[in-house]
């Protein structure tokens, strides 16, 4: 893996924040992940589904480069998948067959991943780990049974800090055979470079040398000026056409690395799905909904009035006006141009709400109990690194588990920026947060852990493989937040070096 260190200057008002680690042992005792010393089967030989009678969905996805027109005269180098930000939307039923080519036309390797769909492992799309990056000019075809009807969406996992940056990302729904509603609007939330004109310059230092917010995000509000819906921003935001009264489904993914704050017309909306599963909850119509990187949130919105409405960042975001989607009417497509937040308003969030369906009815019994400190450091000569148990992938320790396991991860967040962690091809319930018992648990395939905060998940091993559980600002998942659920007897035939890059 290549590190490149971070200025002088960032370092030295690091040094000044403290309350973080120092990464500086020169003996690294590998305790960390091998692909090549494991035994059992290749995961190639695990999950595999056919067809059979199902229908098939096929689409073909070529990531390609193209300039990119943000909106609001900004316009951007991209990476696509089909020549837009996002890519061509994929739909598809519940039971459907879904086969996918993707087709890189880039001069560099890139995947798809299938973020929060559960599939087999050898169709995750993670470079050196279930596959290796498809090469320019070559092609793959993904292929998976679409069964848990719900929010997802796609995204490159080859050097995503660089990749789901510049563009490569799509939404994918899966619809249920009878959809509740007659309206269903997708919109994803992404953040731009457009200063630079250099998506993906993390690496390249001047973090930290400013913005000294306490709220965990100083390092993308340091990185990103532009803030986009569906690729757009400001002005640009394609309205959303509605009557008074009528009724949609929202589903929003957060592509970027900062969280969102969207504010709703008072009493418009219910949240009634969390990262694919249906919540309810007591907390009746929030206002402000928060939403952390990598995070589906969907809501049921009704339009209020005849006027124009808007559903749009919370104002005292910096930057906040990129973000809005204006509701218009047929007759009346005015634009408004600012937001109205109740000062009763709290903010909703995704452990806001319970499950409809969950895991665990009590908290279970753990074969295997692991405990995940996520820091910031230092590795000397080497620049700054985001850890987990004060080591960055590929020498965090693993989460070694057997088929049938129940797994209980504690995540504790001692460093000063927000963790969205992520774990594929499960899904896990929050049973705690600080020590606290949920109620009404929730069950997620990401939690947003902020500085301070501790939470206990809970999931069952039941989809054999190799899986990453990473931080979703990819730029910590690129100094070194990732760690993978290694299951016994499976083995991944492929090289997390040379090419591969899983981050
Ligand atoms: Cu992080």
């Amino acid at each position: 893996m290549n590190r490149k260190g971070l200025g002088s200057i960032g370092i030295v008002v690091l040094l000044v924040i403290g309350g973080w680690t120092f990464f500086n042992s020169p003996f690294n005792l590998s305790q960390g992940y091998d692909t090549r010393s494991q035994e059992g089967i290749s995961i190639l030989e695990v999950g595999a589904q056919e067809p059979g009678d199902r229908p098939v969905k096929t689409f073909t996805l070529k990531a390609q480069e193209t300039e990119w027109d943000l909106g609001e005269g900004k316009q951007v180098n991209a990476w696509t998948y089909n020549g837009t930000v996002p890519g061509e939307a994929l739909r598809v039923t519940e039971g459907d067959f879904v086969r996918v080519h993707l087709k890189n036309e880039l001069d560099v390797p890139v995947t798809i991943h299938w973020h929060g769909v559960l599939l087999p492992n050898k169709m995750d799309g993670v470079p050196g780990l279930t596959q290796d990056a498809v090469e320019p000019g070559e092609s793959f075809t993904y292929e998976f049974i679409a069964n848990d009807p719900g929010t997802y969406w796609y995204h490159s996992h080859q050097h995503s800090a660089v990749q789901v940056d510049k563009g490569l990302y799509g939404s994918f729904v899966i619809e249920e055979k009878e959809p509740e509603y007659a309206r269903d609007e997708f919109f994803i939330l992404d953040e731009w470079a457009t200063g630079s004109g250099d998506q993906g310059s993390f690496r390249k230092g001047g973090m930290m040398q400013g913005h000294m917010s306490g709220d965990g995000e100083m390092d993308t509000k340091q990185l990103y000026d532009t803030f986009t819906v569906n690729g757009k921003s400001g002005d640009a935001i394609e309205p959303l056409v509605m009557e008074k009264g009528e009724t949609a489904r929202l589903r929003f993914v957060n592509a970027g690395y900062q969280q969102h704050q969207l504010v709703f017309p008072e009493g418009s909306m219910e949240v009634i799905a969390n990262d694919a599963e249906e919540v309810s909850g007591e907390n009746g119509s929030p206002q402000i909904v928060e939403i952390a990187p990598g995070e589906r949130i969907d809501v049921a919105y009704t339009k209020q009035g005849e006027e124009t409405e808007v559903i749009a960042e919370n104002p005292e975001v910096e930057n906040a006006e990129d973000m809005m989607i204006p509701v218009v009417s047929k007759e009346n497509a005015d634009r408004p141009q600012s937001v109205t937040v109740s000062s009763r308003s709290e903010i909703a969030n995704g452990t806001s709400f319970g499950s409809e369906a969950i895991l665990f009815k009590e908290t279970p019994d753990p074969d295997v109990t692991y405990n995940m400190d996520l820091s910031m450091g230092m590795k000397m000569g080497e620049g700054m690194s985001f850890q987990i148990n004060n080591q960055t992938f590929p020498d965090t320790p693993p989460i070694r588990v057997t088929e049938g396991d129940i797994v209980r991860v504690k995540m504790t967040n001692s460093g000063m920026m927000n963790h969205p962690m992520h774990l594929h091809g499960h899904r896990f319930q929050v049973d705690s947060k600080n020590g606290q018992k949920y109620n009404k648990p929730i069950v997620k395939d990401l939690i947003h852990v902020k500085p301070g905060e501790e939470y206990v998940v809970y999931f069952k091993a039941d989809n054999k493989g190799e899986w990453l559980f990473h931080c979703h600002d990819n730029n910590h998942a690129d100094l070194g937040m990732v760690t993978i659920v290694d299951y016994e007897g499976v083995y991944s035939p492929f090289n997390l070096e040379g090419k591969n890059q899983p981050d």
